[in-house]
């Protein structure tokens, strides 16, 4: 069913260089049909994954800008959090959620900590414990395998077991998320790499399995959990969503590979891929486990 014409309060940072949040966000939502609101958490020269990024907090500004929207009594069908640039923020967007709320609202929560193990380079220690907070307020939440880890407090490991990746998404369900997602999972003695997903209120468990491709592409996450907020707001069901995040970002990647190896901290190559959105899917791969 589409529920027509949908809008989006999109809560990230703006990075000038290199593909990543809102410079994903805004073209992808926009793309699907869906109005986006920024709302920029911090200004960027770059996203971190380059040496002597600038970075400028807005924090203050938000404040100023949440008040005059609350003014203006503005309606969102979504509120879509991402890369956060002071655990202050994190009580500005559940004040934000708290005020702008409605019924049948979808309140999506990247979790944005880290990748590979480690934080981000602008993330305090304290930024895990707020992020906590902040989950218990989502109805769908993206993290990968370093921030299922850090929001859990359990190590992360190289590859998990199944069951072992069951107990990971319910555990994360019950911190409040009706709809858990884990990308870039390793699992067992497999080479593939897998998103889980878990419907607590189906509980029923999902994944989709895709080739591991040899190469860092910033902004890959932000795709991801872009498209699938875009295709749960156009009244896709929940796999259905996963699949077509999955189907996007594979085809972006390769389109990024073939485009240009040398630089790949530039991010992905999305301005080519774009108008294939509009096309509706043609393969499944989503199973339940
Ligand atoms: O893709 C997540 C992200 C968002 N924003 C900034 C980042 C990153 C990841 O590196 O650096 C600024």
């Amino acid at each position: 069913m589409h529920r027509g014409m949908q809008r989006v309060a999109a809560i990230h940072d703006l990075s000038g260089f290199g593909k990543a949040s809102l410079t994903i966000a805004i073209p992808v939502l926009s793309s699907m049909g869906i109005q986006v609101c920024p709302l920029p958490t911090a200004i960027l020269s770059t996203h971190t994954g380059f040496d002597n990024f600038t970075f400028f907090d807005l924090t203050d500004e938000m404040e100023k800008i949440v008040e005059h929207w609350k003014s203006l009594q503005i309606r969102f069908d979504c509120i879509y959090s991402g890369f956060l640039g002071s655990p202050r923020q994190v009580d500005i967007v559940k004040k934000f959620i708290e005020n702008f709320s409605r019924d049948d609202q979808l309140v999506v929560v990247d979790p944005v900590l880290g990748d590979d193990g480690s934080l981000y380079p602008t993330m305090p220690n304290e930024m895990v414990c707020k992020m906590r907070e902040l989950i218990a307020t989502a109805s769908v939440i993206t993290p990968n395998m370093t921030e299922a880890s850090l929001l859990l407090a359990k190590p992360l490991k190289e590859k998990m077991e199944w069951y072992e990746s069951k107990e990971w998404l319910q555990r994360l369900a019950g911190m409040g998320p009706e709809m858990v997602l884990i990308t870039s999972a390793k699992i067992d003695n497999s080479n593939s790499v897998f998103v889980l997903a878990y419907d607590r209120e189906l509980d029923r468990f999902w994944k989709i399995e895709h080739k591991y491709v040899p190469a860092y592409f910033a902004g890959t996450g932000d795709m991801f959990t872009s498209v699938l907020t875009g295709s749960l707001l156009q009244g896709e069901n929940f796999p259905v969503s996963i699949e077509r995040a999955v189907q996007f970002v594979r085809l972006a990647i390769h389109s990024t590979y073939g485009y240009r190896q040398d630089v790949l901290k530039e991010g992905i190559v999305l301005e080519q891929v774009l108008h294939m959105l509009k096309n509706p899917l043609t393969s499944y791969a989503y199973e339940q486990f």
